[in-house]
């Protein structure tokens, strides 16, 4: 075993790649992280602008010259622009995938797609119901139809008044402390600070306009509107996109699936499906399963089609379909690697532009669908939901028809895999607790469950990959916190065996009996990136049965690997919501002090909710126990 593979991550199935890697000479995004030392300071401080042609401007991190950019910006304002420009770009990214879902739920309510379906009907009902939507004596699509038309709504309205998803989902207590919050804002610094977002499309769009040159330089101002749109995305963008997905695909049950890189079947037809839209990978699926491609399979000399899932589609699938999962993000390249993959395809967000060129070393077709993410070098068949069946099919032909072309000397796949028990969307939560947060909330009042840590993102190549995410789960759930997540993090949590069963054994004793008595892991999927909406309906749910705002709750998050401009969104969204959140590494926001002060003991008076950064599981876990026991003793339990 290489030593440098097992500095780079803790999965035995990665560490077994990477040797290969090193052997075979494919260059890997390790190798890319090396060729890039050392990296830019300024950036990392995010210190530098580009905003416009005067610039590129930097600010001296010690205090001597420049201390203004050209304009006469500082590094405050820098910092803050460029955040707020990184949760702009997330929570449209979710936002935009969202916007998909609503889209297509309005064509197939009005007939006008046939090729997709609505699954579930009684979570269709359950979210008109909370819309404020009628039900009674209608018929399904046009009940349907309506959802989508208030979904659709809360993308473009122009009015003044906060988005109706969010108005139907967040906590009255959290929506009128956002008001407060306004309010207390205007009365002291005689700027209006919206903090309730009024339209997705809107808050995106204000950031871009206010951090245009010569706009919005005061950090507080740039701040908040980051809370406002973040918020866009946590109680409507993604919210719309994980409500809508259940009811075109089905709400997520309990089940148990496969996690690794030994998912993958040697003598099967391998299709992997990376990225983040349910609406291609349910229907490649579909039609991947469907005897016509299982026969076509066999013809060319396989066992059949085999689909397995990498990301966050990945854990979409997983969620609803019990399809395994190949790996989080980190996997993408070394599931190629193995030579045994006959097609990639991907939609959009968290693929790296390297897989085309990585796949031209195999007979791996690396299928781009959407003109979201067109990739030089990949094989692009355009996605259309009117069309899907038919493109669906051509897609799993292409990879159908790879097989012959397989070298088998080149074939290597890690025997690991992992068995986890998934999908706990909050419908299954409450089924397993009998209908109700009672017994969860007594649970937390009895002290058998200190708290609820969520633990999201992705994988980060500057941090060991899945270290941190595996021994952080490790060290809260032996400390009685119960672990919720999603995204990258959950299928690194499922790769290491923490959603099996027998990871009872590693639970502390309180949290431990009560697992053994509902019959659940310690740590629960909660689903993709999207479905961080899952987590804060369930807190939410929480806040609400006890009468208390969700910052009251012992609630504390954590993305201890994240990278993308998505998890920025989250994580601000979570601090708009009043709960506590870790980082590693730490955002780039250390050069602007009054920035920094903002987000971690401003938004704290403000919001209840804030960043926090640490370095290290054990030090990052007790200092959540802190966040927890501080809660508990305030609510008096
Ligand atoms: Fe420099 Fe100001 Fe232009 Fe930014 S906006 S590049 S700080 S002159
Ligand atoms: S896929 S955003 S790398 S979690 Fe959602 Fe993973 Fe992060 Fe992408």
């Amino acid at each position: 075993m290489s030593e440098l593979s097992r500095k780079r991550s803790a999965d035995p199935a990665a560490i077994e790649m990477l040797n290969l890697a090193e052997r075979k000479q494919y260059e890997t995004i390790w190798d890319r992280l090396e060729k890039q030392q050392p990296q830019c300071g300024y950036g990392q401080l995010g210190t530098c602008c580009r905003l416009c042609t005067m610039g590129p401007c930097r600010i001296n991190p010690f205090g001597e010259e420049p201390t203004h950019g050209v304009c006469g910006a500082t590094a405050d304002t820098i910092v803050a622009r460029n955040l707020a420009r990184m949760a702009a770009v997330g929570s449209s990214s979710h936002s935009d995938h969202g916007r998909g879902a609503a889209l297509l739920l309005k064509e197939v309510a009005i007939g006008k797609n046939k090729d997709y379906r609505i699954t579930d009907v009684e979570k269709l009902k359950a979210v008109a119901t909370r819309l404020g939507i009628n039900t009674a004596g209608r018929s399904y699509l046009e009940i349907a139809s309506d959802v989508a038309d208030v979904a659709i709504n809360c993308f473009g309205k122009q009015d003044e008044e906060p988005i109706i998803f969010l108005q139907k989902y967040m906590p009255k207590k959290r929506i009128e402390r956002l008001k407060e919050i306004e309010t207390m804002l205007f009365e002291k610094t005689g700027k209006k600070m919206g903090l309730l977002p009024r339209g997705i499309d809107r808050e995106a769009v204000d950031i871009l306009h206010r951090t245009h040159f010569g706009c919005d330089a005061d950090p507080l101002s740039l701040m908040m509107q980051t809370v406002r749109c973040a918020l866009s995305d946590g109680w409507a963008g993604s919210l719309i996109a994980t409500e809508i997905q259940d009811i075109l695909f089905g709400t997520p049950t309990i089940k148990t699936v496969k996690a690794n890189l030994g998912v993958l079947d040697a003598e099967y037809v391998n299709i992997i499906i990376h990225g983040h839209e349910p609406i291609l990978s349910e229907k490649v699926v579909e039609i991947a399963l469907s005897e016509e491609m299982q026969e076509a399979a066999r013809k060319v000399g396989a066992k059949g089609v085999n689909v397995a899932g990498l990301c966050c589609t990945g854990n979409e699938l997983l969620m609803r379909q019990g399809v395994g999962i190949a790996g989080n993000e980190l996997h993408s390249e070394l599931a190629i690697m193995t030579g045994a993959v006959e097609a990639m395809v991907v939609d959009v967000q968290c693929i790296y532009p390297s897989l085309a060129k990585l796949s031209n070393c195999f007979h791996t077709q690396f299928i781009t669908t959407n003109e979201q993410a067109a990739i030089p070098g990949a094989i692009h068949i355009q996605f259309d939901e009117e069309k899907a069946n038919d493109i669906a099919r051509k897609i799993v032909q292409a990879g159908i028809d790879a097989f012959p072309n397989r070298d088998k000397s080149k074939v290597y796949i890690p025997s690991n895999i992992s068995n986890a028990i998934v999908g706990f969307s909050v419908e299954e939560i409450l089924k397993i607790l009998g209908g109700s947060v009672a017994p969860l909330v007594d649970a937390i009042a009895k002290g058998s469950i200190k708290g609820v840590a969520g633990i999201v993102g992705c994988n980060n190549v500057k941090v060991k990959q899945d270290l941190y995410h595996q021994e952080l789960t490790k060290e809260l759930i032996k400390r009685d916190i119960l672990v919720i997540g999603t995204g990258c993090w959950a299928i690194g949590a499922a790769k290491a065996g923490l959603m099996d069963i027998s990871a009872q054994g590693l639970a502390g004793e309180g949290l431990k009996a009560v697992c053994k008595a509902l019959d659940i892991p310690p740590v629960l999927h909660m689903g993709s990136c999207v479905d961080c909406s899952r987590m804060l309906v369930l807190a939410g749910a929480l806040a609400e049965h006890l009468d208390v705002d969700i910052s009251d709750l012992p609630l504390v998050g954590s993305a201890p690997e994240w990278m993308t401009e998505k998890a920025v969104a989250i994580g601000t969204y979570f601090v708009g919501s009043g709960v506590p959140v870790h980082l590693w590494p730490a955002p780039p926001i250390l050069g602007g002090p009054e920035v920094t002060k903002i987000l971690t003991e401003g938004a704290k008076e403000l919001l209840g909710g804030y960043f926090f950064i640490e370095e290290g599981p054990e030090a990052t876990a007790k200092r959540m126990e802190e966040i927890i026991l501080e809660k508990r003793t305030a609510l008096g339990i």
